[in-house]
């Protein structure tokens, strides 16, 4: 990374009318969350693909609900890091949006404004029978649940969390928001692997409708190579490093 390429994109977010940008696992690593893939990605032998499903919600409900409660627990000893503090100011400046990918609620702690959440919360719940009442979540942030596996306090069913597992769909009006998002003068992506869509395809959507397009990741990621420029390095470093910049 190069004191030009840091300023580059310094001056392209300070001029731009919308910036968007859109932040993975990464982002929060520099708080002591896991991210999915990568060194420490897996919790036990487990890969994110083989837990985050509905069929392994119904195959064994408290081995899932084990890696959930284990995330929750060390979600709730976190704090939002610099990079998260950067990104909230952001948020404030009029033309600004934060798409995220993360469950963790960091963002919604560091005080961020009006973001597109795409995946869920850890902190919220919902039926997965899909009972009436139960298919609005429920906030419940309690560390260590009380009743495990938990279940919906509507019908007595199980409960699960109110994240996107693979193979379900993304709320529609989420997808809608983050893709409108993509025609903006600056999109950045900020730590996430840039694997699972659809949010791995925002990035070429923005560069489609003729976003500057960067990265900010401490490694290279199918990303890399389509954007503008990529910033190799932790966010908590480069995105304060930026910001004094602007
Ligand atoms: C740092 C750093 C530091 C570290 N600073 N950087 C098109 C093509 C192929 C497949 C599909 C497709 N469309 C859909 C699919 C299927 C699937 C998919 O994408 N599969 C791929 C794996 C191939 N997608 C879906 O199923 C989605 N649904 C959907 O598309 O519905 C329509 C449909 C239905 C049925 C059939 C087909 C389509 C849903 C995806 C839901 C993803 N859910 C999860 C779990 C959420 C709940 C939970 O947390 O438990 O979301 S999976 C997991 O991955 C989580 C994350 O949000 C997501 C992305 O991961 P992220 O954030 O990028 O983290 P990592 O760990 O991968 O990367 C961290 C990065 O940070 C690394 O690059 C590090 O280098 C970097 N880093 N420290 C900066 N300090």
């Amino acid at each position: 990374m190069t004191d030009t390429a840091l300023s580059d994109l310094a001056a392209r977010v300070a001029s731009a009318r919308r910036v968007t940008v859109m932040t993975g696992a990464g982002v929060s690593a520099a708080s002591g969350v896991p991210t999915f893939r990568g060194p420490g990605g897996l919790w036990r032998h487990y890969r994110p693909e083989d837990l985050a499903t509905r069929q392994a919600f119904a195959r064994d409900p408290a081995l899932v609900w084990e890696w959930y409660a284990w995330r929750r627990q060390t979600v709730a000893a976190c704090r939002p890091n610099p990079a998260h503090e950067v990104l909230a100011r952001w948020s404030r400046r009029d033309g600004h949006t934060l798409i995220i990918q993360n469950v963790d609620d960091l963002h919604v702690r560091a005080g961020t404004r009006d973001l597109v959440r795409l995946h869920g919360s850890l902190w919220e719940m919902t039926c997965f029978n899909g009972c009436e009442r139960g298919t609005r979540s429920w906030r419940d942030e309690r560390v260590p649940l009380p009743e495990m596996p938990p279940s919906c306090p509507h019908c007595g069913g199980s409960a699960r969390p109110a994240v996107v597992w693979f193979g379900e769909s993304l709320d529609s009006a989420d997808v809608n928001r983050a893709f409108n998002a993509t025609a903006c003068d600056v999109f950045l992506t900020v730590g996430t692997s840039a694997l699972v869509y659809p949010a791995a395809g925002l990035v070429h959507q923005a560069r489609a409708r003729g976003a500057f397009t960067a990265e900010i990741n401490v490694d290279e990621t199918p990303a890399s190579a389509l954007v503008d420029v990529s910033l190799r390095g932790p966010a908590e470093e480069i995105l304060p490093a930026v910001d004094q910049l602007i």
